[in-house]
């Protein structure tokens, strides 16, 4: 058997033509939803995303403006550049992408974030509100984006076992919340799985549902799935390869090659999770400016 491939690339393409319809929709009415996104320091990849997430911003009629910081900036000031963006009008998101410097306490940043205007989901009203299952809570873009391609491509997690290899506030854990949801998307059986379970192997065998969120090449291999089980590679690690322009080509966590000849459905990277990670961005950004409307 060879698994299905499950195109992040052509479901986020789908979810963002419905976007720019209901964008065009709200511009009749004079409004503009806005996105502002916080880059502090030379990351390369983080450069790379924030750039990618104002340019989906643009094609969609969200207004976006990308703020780049110096990798000297204090907490104060960016504290400060927050503040700003919390009271200006015209921005109903606000995202800073992590890491930060290490000078720079994250979670301060991100509890001086509005919450209304967190559209990553990562402030600790929203992770409370996301853990007591508010429906209408902003929730992190990467596991959302997976849920949707789940339900969008007939893997419907309700009643299955779902193994989250994986526990960080951005991915693991808010993937593991939302699949506990008594909602669609939701009503999963979950274990979640990390650097300190006893043989990984043996848990992730008993998935349904695989979803990996580590961030190291080749941690899942064949012996570990079950055959016909659906797995969701969220790793974006980028390996050194001379062959290709940049000097590097991006693999997930997952050993694609020998993993698709057991599974039945998989994700590819790149073109699986990242995609929709961007596309989710720009619906949380779309749904705080409708409920700022409604306001
Ligand atoms: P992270 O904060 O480094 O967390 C990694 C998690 O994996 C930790 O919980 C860690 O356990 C666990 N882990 C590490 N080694 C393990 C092992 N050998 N066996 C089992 N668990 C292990 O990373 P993250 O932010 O969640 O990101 C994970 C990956 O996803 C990265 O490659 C990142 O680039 C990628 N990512 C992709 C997207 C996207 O949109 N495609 C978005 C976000 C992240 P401990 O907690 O015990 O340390
Ligand atoms: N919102 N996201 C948010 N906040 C953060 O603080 N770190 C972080 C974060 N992570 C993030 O944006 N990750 C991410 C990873 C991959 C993609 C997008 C976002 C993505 O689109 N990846 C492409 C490949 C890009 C490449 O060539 O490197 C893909 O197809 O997977």
């Amino acid at each position: 058997m060879s698994a299905t491939i499950i195109s992040g690339t052509e479901i986020a393409r789908a979810i963002r033509d419905e976007l720019n319809a209901q964008v065009a929709q709200l511009a009749e009415d004079g409004r503009v939803p806005g996105l502002a996104t916080v880059l502090v320091g030379e990351n390369p990849a983080s450069r790379l995303y924030v750039g990618m997430k104002n340019r989906a911003a643009a094609e969609a009629g969200i207004h976006s403006r990308q703020i780049t910081l110096p990798d000297t900036t204090t907490e104060d000031e960016l504290l400060a550049l927050i503040d700003e963006l919390n009271r200006d009008p015209a921005i109903h998101g606000i995202l800073v992408q992590l890491p930060l410097p290490r000078r720079i306490d994250d979670a301060k940043v991100l509890l001086a974030i509005d919450p209304d205007k967190d559209v990553d989901g990562f402030h600790p009203v929203n992770v409370g509100r996301l853990a007591t299952g508010d429906p209408d809570v902003l929730a992190p873009c990467t596991p959302r984006g997976i849920i949707e391609m789940l339900l969008r491509s007939g893997a419907d997690p309700s009643g299955k076992h779902v193994v989250v290899v994986g526990r960080s506030n951005i991915v693991g854990k808010p993937m593991a919340l939302l699949l506990l949801r008594k909602a669609p998307g939701g009503n999963a059986t979950v274990t979640v799985a990390h650097s300190r379970t006893a043989d990984l192997g043996a848990v992730a065998r008993t998935a349904d549902i695989l979803v990996v969120a580590v961030g190291w090449p080749g941690t899942i291999t064949r012996e570990m799935v079950k055959p016909g089980a659906v797995v969701i590679d969220v790793g974006t690690n980028r390996v050194d390869d001379p062959t290709r322009e940049r000097g590097y080509r991006v693999v997930g966590d997952v050993e694609f090659d020998e993993v698709r000849e057991v599974a039945s459905a998989i994700t590819p990277v790149p073109g699986g999770v990242g995609p929709m990670t961007i596309a989710m961005l720009l619906a949380n950004t779309v749904e705080a400016a409708v409920r700022r409307g409604r306001g």
